[in-house]
């Protein structure tokens, strides 16, 4: 593992000294996307699963069931779709990549960098890494390629909706030397996402986990021609959206309430009405909101952002001032990548999705069943997240991510004159195709106990 260290670790030095190298960004078929020369930068991170740190010899107990399982074992709990009763019996309908007996995933290499050639030439590199005498000590399950969406979508997922607004802010990190958490942004104990800091609740852990995280990864792909499909339909029943908005209109401010977001990132908890782009641009405004806990008619408490964060909703759930927040012990860093084409005239036109498109999703969490597993299982998929003092409202399933077993799924809020009625999700727009649970460490841990020191 000693090679993979850092040789380069802070951007700014890369950028010092590399300079703009004339390369320019492409995409998967190697078009030029961006006619502007770009700064080459790469970066590079390895993570391990349970089975990898065995192969290495490092059996130390991480403490987490859930890693040391796998997400394998967990698909059935997440209500991935599958096949089988029981936990015992069921196979989830993942891809075979993912399901292989006989080629278990040990590991992940994350790589990211200005273009696809750069990313490339660092994989090859990497892949020499482990080559002696023609052999190759790593066997490749599968290389997933993510990129940005292009031209004006850059930084959208592919249903339109930006993405990666909303991060939580590390103590400690954020807000020292000058730096503060941005209006809204909430500011986590360390210990929410990195082993042996804080007030990371989990003692006994072995000294070198310290600094690491677990990196949950899912490939979850987008069904964006039958989710546009559903958005325009459903809008044109809900008869106070019928009687005298357009439909485009319509199906736009019923995508909004799903997300608690519109198209350009703006929060609806702001801008209730329509879209407002320079809101949304604006990161001093962009976050600065809290819902209200007793009511959904300005978001509905299913949408997608209320369910994952629900800021003050949980206050009266709240511990003495040193306890964890009982929302931010479970948010995450987000740090996931779309994949796949742009949506074809042909899909557009037969509403059906042809090319598989979606998100790589990644999240950074100091315990998965904080993180990653509870935010699926125990608020997106619970109809009755969040808890109301009102049992006559059932929130319903997240609309988004939300998976049934049977996939029969409805939210209430999406009509903001009639708010208890629920809404029939026709399906489940998002999918999971497969995933692991890892270990990332720190680069000490690379250096030392990983590399056999
Ligand atoms: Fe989500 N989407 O397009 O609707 N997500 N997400 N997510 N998500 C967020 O605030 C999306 C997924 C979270 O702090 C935004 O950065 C899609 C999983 C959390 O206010 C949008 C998929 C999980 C937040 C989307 C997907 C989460 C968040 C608003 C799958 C965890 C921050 C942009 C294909 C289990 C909430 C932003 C906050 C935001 C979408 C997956 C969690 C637009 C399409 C699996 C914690």
């Amino acid at each position: 593992m000693k090679p993979l260290k850092p040789r380069e670790p802070t951007l700014q030095k890369i950028s010092g000294k590399n300079a703009v190298n004339g390369v320019k960004a492409t995409n998967t078929l190697g078009e030029i996307t961006e006619d502007k020369p770009l700064l080459s930068v790469v970066g590079v991170n390895v993570a391990f699963a349970k089975k990898g740190l065995d192969a290495l010899g490092v059996t130390d107990d991480l403490l987490d069931p859930l890693f040391k399982a796998g997400q394998k074992d967990d698909a059935f709990a997440l209500n991935d779709k599958g096949v089988g009763a029981t936990k015992e019996e069921f196979k989830p309908d993942w891809d075979e990549a993912f399901l292989q007996e006989n080629q278990e995933i040990h590991g992940v290499f994350l790589i990211a960098g200005d273009s696809f050639d750069t990313v490339n030439a660092k994989l090859d590199e990497i892949k020499n890494i482990f080559t002696a005498d023609g052999t190759s000590s790593i066997a490749d399950v599968a290389t997933l390629a993510g990129d940005v969406r292009p031209g004006e979508n850059k930084g959208h997922e592919h249903f339109g909706y930006m993405d990666g607004i909303s991060q939580p802010a590390l103590k400690g990190v954020d807000d020292v030397n000058g730096k503060q958490p941005l209006p809204g942004q909430s500011l986590i104990d360390l210990g929410v996402v990195l082993h042996g800091r804080g007030k990371d609740a989990i003692t006994g852990r072995p000294e070198w986990s310290k600094d690491g995280s677990f990196l949950a990864f899912r490939k979850l792909p987008q069904l964006v021609p039958e989710f546009d499909k559903f958005l325009l339909d459903a809008a044109g029943n809900i008869k106070s959206f019928d009687d005298f908005l357009d439909p485009p209109t319509a199906a736009d401010i019923l995508g909004a309430r799903m997300v608690g977001r519109w198209k350009s990132g703006a929060p609806i908890r702001v801008a209730p009405l329509e879209d407002d782009v320079a809101l949304a641009n604006d990161p001093q405004r962009n976050n600065k909101f809290r819902f209200n806990p007793e009511s959904q008619e300005i978001c509905p408490f299913a949408a997608h952002i209320r369910k994952m964060n629900p800021r003050k909703d949980l206050d009266k759930f709240k511990g003495p001032p040193d306890f964890v927040d009982p929302v931010d012990e479970h948010l995450i860093m987000r740090r996931g990548i779309p994949f796949g084409p742009e949506v074809t005239t042909e899909e557009k036109l037969t509403k059906t999705t042809k090319y598989e498109r979606g998100l790589y999703f990644v999240s950074y969490q100091a315990d998965l069943s904080n993180g990653f597993s509870f935010l699926q299982k125990s608020w997106a998929n619970n109809t009755a997240f969040p808890p109301l003092n009102d049992p006559s409202v059932v929130p319903g399933f997240d609309p988004i991510i939300g998976q049934a077993l049977d996939e029969v799924r409805a939210m209430s809020g999406a009509n903001d004159d009639a708010t208890n009625d629920s809404l029939p999700l026709s399906r489940q727009w998002v999918q999971s195709k497969g995933g692991e649970y890892f270990f990332s460490p720190s680069i000490k841990a690379l250096g030392g106990v990983l590399s056999g020191n």
